[in-house]
């Protein structure tokens, strides 16, 4: 932070929040300035680097965004994207024994994170549960996961297990958490994060422009560790998705890519299929393919 000759002060934060029109910046002292993005910067996200700056008069304004790593983007009722989190390194994939595991949407979300370029840990919530509702086909539908090296941890939020471990996979990253309603999410966060309710609390209660649920949060934790919680992108499916792009989700594809005989293969009727000889094969796990398969089919 710097001030200048005319009591301009002048910063760089990470937005938290928005209210509105107006957000709400982390800057680097720890210390929250509400800003007002100027024109043309109204798509200012959370999770978002910013410059801003005050002068002694007026609220204080966004000058600059920096250049986004990725952005999170949902298309609104009316047809216009609008970008819910920015500069997301990691998905936290959240599913639970109960309610049952849905693998068709745990992959969705990591297509989402092969389109974004971030990582993605897989977390199986209410292991405490699992003796009574685990089928066989689930532990094999985690072990495929394991197998193209996406880590899965079990993880029991109202015990505390495998928070540690949780803890130490999203250290140095922007996390987001993403999974259906009640598998724990929210269970999840308080236990990362005890103070997180207290924060929200607060937030709403200013009094100046009210904390809208459908924006998201982004919570520090210290040593460059985020995590951003929002009910906006629980059920999150990436926009525009086709074939390739839906293709280039399942990353153990890729390698064979080349090898199938027409360049616009979509990997489903096409004869000399490289990705249907690999599922043949036992290299490419059957399931993952069927489930391929179906989402092709919904485009
Ligand atoms: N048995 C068991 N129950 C849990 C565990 N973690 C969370 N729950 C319970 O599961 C229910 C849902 O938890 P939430 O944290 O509200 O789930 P959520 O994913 O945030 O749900 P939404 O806010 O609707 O998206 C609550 O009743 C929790 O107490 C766990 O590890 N084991
Ligand atoms: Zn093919």
């Amino acid at each position: 932070m710097s001030t200048d000759t005319h009591n301009t002060v002048k910063g760089t934060g990470r937005v938290i929040t928005r209210f509105g029109a107006q957000v709400l910046v982390r800057c680097e002292d720890n210390t929250d300035i509400r800003c007002t993005p100027k024109r043309k910067l109204e798509n200012v996200a959370c999770g978002d680097w910013v410059d801003w700056q005050s002068n002694p008069t007026g609220t204080a304004r966004i000058d600059n965004i920096h250049q986004r790593k990725n952005a999170i983007t949902r298309t609104t009722y009316r047809g216009k994207p609008r970008t819910i989190a920015a500069n997301v390194d990691q998905l936290i994939i959240v599913s639970a024994w109960l309610p049952e595991p849905f693998w068709d949407l745990v992959d969705r979300y990591i297509i989402a994170a092969e389109l974004l370029n971030a990582e993605v840990v897989i977390v199986i919530n209410k292991h405490d549960l699992a003796e009574q509702y685990a089928k066989t086909s689930d532990w094999e539908a985690l072990s495929e996961y394991e197998n193209i090296d996406y880590p899965v941890l079990h993880v029991n939020a109202n015990s505390g297990e495998g928070i540690a471990q949780l803890k130490e996979l999203i250290k140095g990253k922007t996390n987001i958490l993403l999974g259906r309603s009640g598998v724990g999410k929210s269970s999840i966060a308080n236990q990362i994060i005890p103070k997180a309710h207290i924060l929200t609390a607060e937030i709403s209660d200013s009094g100046e422009g009210r904390h809208t649920t459908t924006t998201a949060d982004l919570y520090e934790l210290g040593d460059d560790s985020y995590l951003i919680d929002s009910p906006g992108v629980r059920d999150y499916m990436p926009d525009n998705l086709d074939p390739v792009k839906l293709a280039n989700g399942y990353r153990e594809f890729r390698p064979y890519f080349n090898n199938c005989k027409f360049s616009n293969c979509t990997h489903n009727h096409e004869p000399q299929c490289a990705i249907r000889q690999s599922v043949e094969d036992g290299n490419i796990s059957k399931s993952r393919y069927q489930r391929y398969l179906s989402a092709l089919a919904n485009l």
